[in-house]
């Protein structure tokens, strides 16, 4: 590794905490409860994941009482989607937790996320290696990816990369489909007797791999701790200057859990979130009146500043919008070469604008100019819109001017309006973990380690009770199956993770309901400042705002 920081350095030495059950090692005695079933589809669910389906809920419980090495084994890992805070840590974790059940135990990274595994790129993850990247952000250790792993051919490529370096086990640390795709694979290798176990870490900073087993994904504290900083300094440079309307756009691909954290933590003027938009099935005229309408009432009091937060999902939650965008994709799939042959903007619009519905034409026709284009240009390798591509904060920011022009226009507001653009999002997905996110990281490692020293596969590594101080969390496996249900995908029927959405009827979002008209007029925001890492356990051990409200009695 080339230079490293100050803080780096010191952070280096930081000794990530485990549950009790693991602080003695990764041999554990293990507690198994019921059978269990699947979220939804359970059926369904049971055919397709015969080998797997129904395994216990397992706990551990310290200590097997195995003084014996277990044999040695190697054992593959694999970095799957979007960075999160504190990948490294679960391979730290998984590298110490392996070596406590026997040292000539041996962990190998495939490079790049699961690419690596099918085209058999790897190294050899040594003790100096690892020791370079504790502690750190990132996922550069052995890089990541986003290749689905869900074709059979894969898994057999797979398969023969991992026997040629005698892989026993496979950890896969991804999001909701990533996890999918390590339940499908662990299926294929029981099925089929070829003696691999996988098992899954749930990561992803959007915070939607949650449900009644995992409390959390990791790396959402310590991104959302991050944005929240950035949106506290500039919420006291608004509250300094008082001439800027703050629209800030924040990470999240689909949920608004991020936004939902972020304001808890910093009480934003505005908030919006997605789930509640859709829920109430509001149109895009909706959401930009509700937000002219805090703006108009904070100049009436002389405030012609405020921060808005916008979720990065927000605009395919829009009924209208989203019913605009998939006339869009079929539209511009069916008239390509037409299409192609349009050189400049104005003419490539006004086509669209010639050939949708008359109700997606209204909608398209109240978009600005720069969103019409992006709709109609940024395309993935599928055609479909690339919706985190979309200026969502601009889009809204034009929107408004023009509504608050009118109702200037109807005497009906009389202040200024200037807004800056944000877009949160890189800023936190690799930044160091915080040490909620550190001791997280490191414990889930160190637990998929001993479900594979208990030989256990199709599970995913868990750990609870994380509000309460780690001499109080419980480490164990929940069985991948138990998180499924049946969604339609492309046009199929398939089994899936289920993603966690915002609850409108759970704790953050109603504690934020209560809290928002509040934070729209009176200016209270919240400055949390950056990360601490050293000092009161105060200011170093927070818990995510919205894991606390989630976990209240
Ligand atoms: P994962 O779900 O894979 O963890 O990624 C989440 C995320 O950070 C989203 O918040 C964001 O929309 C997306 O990744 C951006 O990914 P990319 O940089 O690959 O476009």
């Amino acid at each position: 590794m080339s230079k490293i920081s100050p803080l780096q350095k010191a952070r280096a030495a930081y000794a990530p905490k485990l549950p009790p059950a693991l602080v003695n090692g990764a041999k554990v005695k293990v507690a198994e409860g019921a059978p269990t079933t699947a979220v939804a589809d359970a059926e369904k669910i049971q055919k397709l994941f015969s080998a797997t389906f129904g395994s216990p809920v397992l706990t551990f419980e310290a200590g097997s009482g195995d003084s014996q090495a277990y044999p040695a084994m190697n054992v593959g890992v694999i970095l799957s989607g979007g960075q999160a805070p504190g990948g490294h840590n679960v391979i730290a974790g998984l590298f110490d937790g392996l070596k406590s059940l026997n040292p000539a135990n041996k962990l190998y990274g495939f490079l790049n996320g699961p690419d690596g595994l099918v085209k058999n790129k790897y190294m050899e993850l040594t003790s100096e290696l690892i020791a370079d990247y504790r502690n750190t952000g990132g996922f550069d250790m052995i890089g990541s990816g986003r290749t689905k792993l869900e074709k059979e051919e894969q898994f057999k490529q797979g398969f023969a990369n991992c026997q040629a370096l005698g892989i026993q086990a496979l950890v896969i640390i991804g999001g909701d489909d990533s996890n999918t795709n390590a339940c499908l694979l662990a299926e294929y290798f029981k099925k089929n007797h070829l003696p691999i176990n996988v098992i899954g870490c749930p990561k992803t900073i959007d915070g939607d791999l949650k449900n009644d087993q995992i409390e959390t994904s990791f790396g959402f504290d310590t991104a959302c701790r991050v944005y929240s900083e950035l949106i506290g300094n500039i919420g006291r440079d608004a509250n300094s200057a008082k001439k800027y309307w703050h629209f800030i756009k924040l990470m999240g691909r689909s949920a608004s859990h991020i936004a939902l954290e972020c304001a808890l933590q910093t009480q934003p003027n505005i908030a919006i979130i997605s789930e509640e938009v859709a829920a109430k099935k509001m149109t895009l005229g909706a959401i930009v009146d509700q937000m002219a309408a805090v703006i108009a009432k904070r100049a009436a009091n002389g405030d012609n500043f405020g921060v808005a937060l916008i979720p990065e999902g927000l605009i395919e939650f829009v009924p209208e919008v989203k019913a605009l965008i998939a006339e869009l994709n079929d539209l511009l799939a069916r008239e390509a070469e037409a299409f192609g042959k349009l050189n400049d903007a104005d003419s490539k619009i006004a086509f669209v604008q010639g050939k949708l519905n008359a109700a997606e034409a209204a909608v398209f026709n109240t978009l600005p100019r720069g969103i019409q284009l992006q709709l109609c240009l940024d395309r993935d390798p599928h055609g479909n819109v690339q919706v985190s591509l979309i200026e969502t904060e601009k889009m809204l920011a034009e929107m408004v001017r023009t509504r608050l022009q009118e109702l200037a226009a109807a005497g009906k507001y009389n202040g200024k309006f200037s807004p800056q653009v944000h877009f949160f999002g890189y800023e936190g997905r690799c930044a160091a973990p915080s040490n909620y996110d550190a001791d997280y990281c490191y414990s889930l490692g160190y637990t998929a380690a001993a479900l594979i020293g208990a030989g256990k596969t199709g599970y995913m590594s868990s750990v609870r009770n994380t509000t309460r101080p780690a001499s109080e969390w419980v480490a164990g496996g929940i069985p991948i199956t138990m998180m499924m249900n049946i969604e339609r995908r492309h046009g199929e029927d398939k089994p899936v993770i289920r993603k966690a959405l915002v609850e409108l009827d759970g704790k953050p979002f109603q504690f934020f309901a209560a809290n928002r008209d509040a934070w729209a007029v009176e200016t209270g925001y919240v400055y949390p400042g950056p990360i601490q890492y050293f000092g009161p356990s105060e200011v170093c051990d927070l818990v995510t705002k919205t894991l606390l409200l989630e976990q209240s009695k």
